[in-house]
């Protein structure tokens, strides 16, 4: 069926996807729109394969039936379907990889909370299994302003727990264990006797899945193939609505596991996930991770894992994501580069074999064995570590800080700012930056102040306007830019970092450390002073 439709605006994607509250993606032709769009901008699926789940947040099963009858419409061959419409993300890219598929649709507002009146998103992945590049969502994009109709088969639902195959209008729809692939994947990559003899020998670990896909997975690799008590993954079952949780894994959001790694008597080690199970936070005894020194430390000791024992051919890191791990390239005698925020950068560097190991300030990792960053391949990473030296969390870092220095880093996040108070403020310092060098601010001067624009080493697109970077005396660096995740006003983040080469200060208060670099910035820019705001909303 052909049904008339009319271009709907504001569904150009974001850092990853397009992400809206769950009411306006329930709106009629809302989704529909956006789906036909997608599958106009990559020439149609006629023919094609693709995969589809998602983090099962409210909303899924509906998104997923009529995707499924779109598809069909459209001409597609065959859909690989995660069982319940589940699938992680990075399980996504692993199954578009390894069937071969066109491409895949993630349902997922990623760590934005669901339900409905929280957030839905979907986010379309290409054959290599990464998220589009930029040159195909402003195609997405493009295609959703010229839309006249979308195509829809006339059928009724499948049942979507069902596995095995069934047919959608002549299309073939393979429901498959979302689990089984990824977890078998795993266990090529990492060794699973050395990490069941860890757990053997007493070692206490807590997984929070905060309520979103994770669980399954968690429980089955954690639990059943590695021996680690039952119970060590809490909050598994996977909720339309995450139980009210925020699927956040930073410290403010998982608030129950930073409690209890922090408390009397914490486990041996503390990891979370976001709501689609390629974010992660890791915690020691009594010790938080911040996410850049995770990549850095990831670095240092990939090749302890048996996938990765030549080390890191090469590592990425988005800009606003601290140096530290750049030391570590320089120490291994590898490059380092430099992208935008959001994976899809990584994609190409990924593709073209230029490095091994990506990461985010935003409580992301991955490496070359999927094409989106993965948060239990991180946990495995850690636990990959901590069995290989025998040390633990907090010793891993102290030696790692002794040898390369510390990088103390923190993000500010300004949540719902009114779009045009927070334009301006980024108008305004970026109008003043070419004069800043050589200034002070609040006591700090700028030796250096620019826009970060990228240029892909491996196809030359430039990708401008990616953040506001003021670099200053000893060693320290701010960063602005706006959030292009979230689905209420501008969120305005604010990274700040400052580098102490040791031996002395190594072990410092975060916040202490940076508060003359959030003092610059504000002298220099007024977040607080504009926005009446007595601080951020997040810390991390
Ligand atoms: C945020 C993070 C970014 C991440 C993106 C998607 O984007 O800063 O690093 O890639 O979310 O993550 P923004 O534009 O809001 O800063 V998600 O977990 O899809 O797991
Ligand atoms: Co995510």
């Amino acid at each position: 069926m052909r049904y008339p439709t009319r271009p709907i605006e504001g569904q150009r994607p974001g850092t990853s996807g397009l992400r809206k509250k769950t009411r306006v993606f329930m709106a009629p032709g809302y989704l529909e729109n956006f789906v036909q769009a997608t599958f106009d901008a990559i020439g149609g699926v006629a023919g094609k394969v693709l995969v589809l789940g998602g983090d099962g947040r409210y909303f899924s099963r509906e998104a997923a039936e009529t995707i499924l009858k779109m598809a069909a419409a459209n001409g597609a061959a065959r859909v690989i379907l995660g069982q319940g419409a589940w699938l992680s993300t990075p399980a996504a890219s692993h199954l578009i990889r390894i069937s071969g598929a066109d491409g895949g649709i993630i349902l997922s507002a990623s760590h934005n909370p669901g339900g409905p009146d929280e957030d839905f998103g979907v986010k379309y992945n290409s054959a290599n299994g990464g998220p589009a590049p930029e040159a195909v969502t402003e195609a997405i994009f493009a295609a959703t302003q010229r839309l006249t109709e979308y195509r829809k088969a006339d059928v009724p639902d499948i049942d979507l727990d069902l596995l095995g195959e069934q047919h959608v209008a002549g299309m073939t729809v393979e429901i498959v264990n979302p689990v089984a692939a990824y977890a078998d994947l795993m266990e090529t990559l990492f060794d699973f006797g050395a990490l069941r003899r860890l757990f053997a020998t007493g070692f206490r670990a807590r997984i929070d899945s905060m309520n979103a896909i994770t669980g399954p997975y968690a429980v089955e690799i954690f639990e059943r193939r590695l021996g680690a008590a039952k119970g060590t993954v809490v909050h598994a079952k996977p909720l339309p609505d995450f139980g009210g949780m925020h699927p956040d894994p930073n410290p403010t959001w998982a608030h129950i596991l930073m409690a209890e790694m922090l408390g009397p008597n914490a486990p041996d080690f503390g990891a979370a996930s976001d709501g689609d199970g390629d974010r992660n936070m890791v915690l020691g005894r009594g010790i938080y991770v911040s996410p850049s020194d995770s990549l850095a430390v990831l670095a240092e000791n990939l090749q302890l894992a048996p996938a990765y024992a030549n080390g890191p051919k090469g590592v990425a890191r988005s800009m606003p994501t601290s140096t530290a791990v750049d030391r570590v390239a320089k120490a291994l005698g590898i490059a380092c580069f430099e992208t935008p925020t959001g994976w899809k950068f990584f994609g190409n560097l990924l593709d073209a074999s230029k490095v091994t190991l990506c990461g985010e300030e935003s409580f992301g990792t991955g490496s070359d064995h999927v094409r989106e960053k993965d948060g239990l391949w991180a946990v495995l990473m850690w636990l990959t570590i901590l069995a290989k030296t025998g040390k633990s969390v907090a010793e891993v870092m102290a030696d790692h800080w002794a040898r390369f220095g510390r990088t103390y880093y923190s993000r500010h996040d300004y949540e719902a700012l009114p779009i045009a108070m927070a334009e301006a403020m980024m108008a305004d310092l970026r109008a003043k930056l070419a004069d800043l060098p050589g200034h002070a601010a609040a006591g700090l001067r700028i030796s250096a102040a620019d826009e970060f624009s990228y240029t892909d080493p491996v196809d030359g697109t430039v990708s401008g306007g990616q953040g506001l970077r003021l670099f200053f005396d000893g060693d320290a660096r701010a960063v602005l830019r706006l959030s292009g995740t979230g689905t209420e006003g501008a969120t305005l983040r604010l990274y700040l970092e400052r580098y102490v080469s040791g031996p002395q200060g190594l072990a410092e208060d975060t916040q202490s450390m940076l508060a003359p670099v959030s003092a610059a910035v504000e002298a220099l820019v007024g977040v607080c002073r504009l926005s009446g705001r007595k601080g951020p909303d997040v810390v991390t």
